[in-house]
């Protein structure tokens, strides 16, 4: 059984986040700790603990996930230089929060994708 992590509060709103977009299956808010002038969290609405975990069940919400990083992209004014999407995985990956979530970052020069 999979637990819950501060994100499951941030979908039901029962504690404070910039939630930039909702709907029936994921929700983005802003990151607590920028790592970029826009980093944004996209998450789905069901608890998937890493990206191991997920199945062919969750691919609409998978799938919403990419839209709604464009669209948000767009909104942001970020889509036309251009942004980097990132999902961790477990410790190797770098991983804090065991609910799946994909870092959108934008608005300067991100350099190259890992560090040298
Ligand atoms: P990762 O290392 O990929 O698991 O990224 C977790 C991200 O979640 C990290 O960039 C900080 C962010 N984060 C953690 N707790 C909170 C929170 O309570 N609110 C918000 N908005 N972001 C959080």
């Amino acid at each position: 059984m999979a637990t819950e992590t501060i994100f499951s509060k941030i979908i039901r709103k029962e504690i404070p986040s910039d939630i930039v977009y909702q709907d029936e299956l994921v929700t983005a808010f802003r990151d607590i700790s920028p790592q970029a002038p826009t980093h944004i969290l996209i998450i789905p609405n069901k608890l998937i603990p890493t990206v191991n975990d997920v199945s062919e069940a969750d691919e609409p919400a998978l799938g919403r996930m990419l839209t709604v990083a464009a669209k948000i992209a767009a909104q942001e004014n970020i889509a036309e230089d251009g942004y980097r999407l990132i999902m961790n995985c477990n410790r190797n990956g770098g991983q804090e929060v065991y609910h799946i979530h994909m870092h959108l970052l934008g608005g300067k020069r991100l350099g190259p994708m890992l560090a040298r």
